[in-house]
Order: structure tokens, then sequence, then C-alpha cells
């Protein structure tokens, strides 16, 4: 007997999501920062074992006031993920003191079953997650609720025995050696744009794309070109900084962690671009790919 299912993510921004992600699938490669908004497109993370395959969809974080174009397209995407979903998880960070009812809300609406994964426990102590834990068992009933720390890998083994518990019969729908349904020139311009969230301040990260021009990977080194895009002059000369120092340091970490992910040398050339509307262009945002 084999089980097989979609499984959704959703959560406010933050909360972990991409990193339980990581932590399941035994690999960095969703895009994770500190700063909100980090994912911008639902992409699929998939763990496979003998008798099982969980596809999950690493989400945006929900929005509760969309700003941009680019901002719709990021919650059209949490509103599919919702209708595709075998099995619903709500994840919440237990250091967050907001009183977050809006999205609590609108999951406990939809029929699939649920679970509720209360995350970042190393850094709580046991009151504070009882106290959640209580929270939670008002809001949905007959639902697993199970706290973890996706970075430190706590409780993930539990969590995934309470997911294939719920999983349906199913014989697999992806190829059973595949980690998700994008390819790795996808991945690399996320990992750029997920090093530009650590490297730079303000509205930066937020007002950046990276497109990736050229990905040959039957090369030694492989040779991958990327455009980054900004809004405006002056942040074009903040990505270069001072004699380039700025968009040398940012090739170099991307270059990097590229190198961890593909486990082979690679070649990686940044140019700046100013493409001053591209969070509200429609046409340029489907371009991009996203769900728009
Ligand atoms: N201490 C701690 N930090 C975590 C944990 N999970 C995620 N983080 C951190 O929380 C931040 C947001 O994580 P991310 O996965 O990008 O959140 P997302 O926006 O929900 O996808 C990052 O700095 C992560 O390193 C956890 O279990 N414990
Ligand atoms: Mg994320």
């Amino acid at each position: 007997m084999h089980k097989a299912g979609f499984i959704s993510i959703l959560g406010y921004p933050n909360v972990g999501k991409s990193t339980l992600v990581n932590s399941i699938i035994g690999e960095n490669l969703m895009p994770v920062s500190p700063k909100a908004q980090t994912t911008r497109q639902r992409v699929l993370g998939i763990y496979n074992d003998e008798n099982n395959q969980i596809i999950f969809s690493d989400l945006p974080g929900w929005l509760t006031n969309p700003q941009y174009e680019l901002h719709k397209a990021m919650l059209h995407d949490i509103e599919s993920a919702f209708e595709d979903a075998d099995i619903l998880i709500y994840m919440h960070d237990l250091t967050d003191k907001r009183d977050n009812n809006q999205l609590i809300d609108i999951v406990a609406k939809y029929s699939q079953p649920k679970i509720v994964v209360l995350n970042k426990a190393d850094l709580v102590d046991e009151k504070t997650f009882l106290i959640k834990e209580k929270k939670f068992k008002e809001k949905f009933s007959n639902v697993d609720i199970i706290a973890v720390s996706a970075l430190t890998g706590y409780n993930i083994d539990k969590l995934l025995e309470i997911i294939i518990n719920l999983l349906p019969e199913h014989p697999p729908y992806y190829d059973k050696d595949i980690l998700s349904d994008r390819y790795l020139r996808y991945f690399a311009s996320e990992i750029i744009r997920e090093q530009i969230y650590y490297l730079y301040r303000d509205e930066i990260p937020y007002e950046t794309e990276v497109v990736i021009n050229s990905f040959k990977e039957d090369q030694d080194p492989v040779f991958i070109e990327a455009e980054i895009w900004v809004m405006r002059d002056s942040q074009k000369n903040i990505i270069i900084g001072k004699k380039g120092e700025m968009i040398k340091q940012l090739g170099t970490n991307a270059r990097l962690k590229l190198e961890k992910l593909l486990d082979k040398h690679i070649f990686l050339n940044l140019f700046v671009k100013v493409q001053p509307n591209w969070r509200n262009d429609k046409n340029t945002l489907k371009r991009l790919g996203y769900n728009i």
C-alpha cells in the first residue's frame, strides 16, 4: 500500500514554513530569512520514503493588507493552496505574542484534516506551549497540535508520523527521486534573492527581483548569469556598493550556498538593472511566473 497527498502549510510571515519544508525534505532548497515575505511564490517540496510521498506547498505568508499586484499574486497562491490540499497545516510561531486570528478563522472553515504546528519550540518554555495549545484547542476541534522546532529538528519525526497517518492511499504523483516541481534554475534565483534579504536593509529586499539569464549546468564550473532588478537608480548604487564591494559579497554568499546545493563549482555573474514598476506590472509578474 502506498500513500501520497498534498499538504499546504499556511501561516503568517516568518513563522518558519520554508524552514519546515527544508527540514523535512533534508535540503536547504526553499529560501529562508528573518525578514517577512522571503517566499513569494508557491513551490512544492516533496518528501519520499518507500511507502509515502508527501507533497508540501511552501507558500508566502498571509498578508492582511495587500498593496501591490505582487501581493495580490501572493494571496492568490495561498487561496489556491487551500483548494488543492488533502491536509492543511496551520503553522504558528510560539514566540509571537500577537493575536493572529484572521487566518486561523479562515483555515478553521475548510473541511480537510488539519494539523496545528507550533514552531520555534526551542525558544520558549513548556508553560508558553501549554497556553498556546489551549487556545488552539478552543479554535479547532479534533485536531493534532504539536510543538516542533523546524530549526533544530525537534519533534519533526513525530510530525511526519501524524502526517502519514492522515495521508490518503494513492500512488506517487511525482517521480520518487525528485525534490520539487521547479528546476534548479528557479532555486538559483531564489538563493540569490534570499542572500539579498540577509545583506541589504530597509526596502531593498522587498523591491528587488532576480531573473536568471543563463544557466549552463553541463559545464565545469556551472555557468550562471543573473539580473538583479531594482526599482530606482539609488537602489542600484546600494546593491553595487562602494567599489562594487557589496555585489561582490552578494555574489560570494550566493555562490557558496549554490555550490553546496548543486555539489559543483559555479561561476556566477551578476548584473543590476532598474525596472521601475516590476512589482505592479501584471505582464511582467506573469513573465516572472507569478500566478496573476
Ligand atoms: N529559533 C528558531 N528559529 C526558526 C525556527 N524555524 C524558523 N526559524 C527562523 O525564523 C525565520 C523565518 O523562517 P522562514 O522559514 O523563512 O519563515 P516563513 O516566512 O514562514 O517561510 C528564519 O530566520 C528562520 O531561521 C525554529 O524552529 N526555531
Ligand atoms: Mg517562506
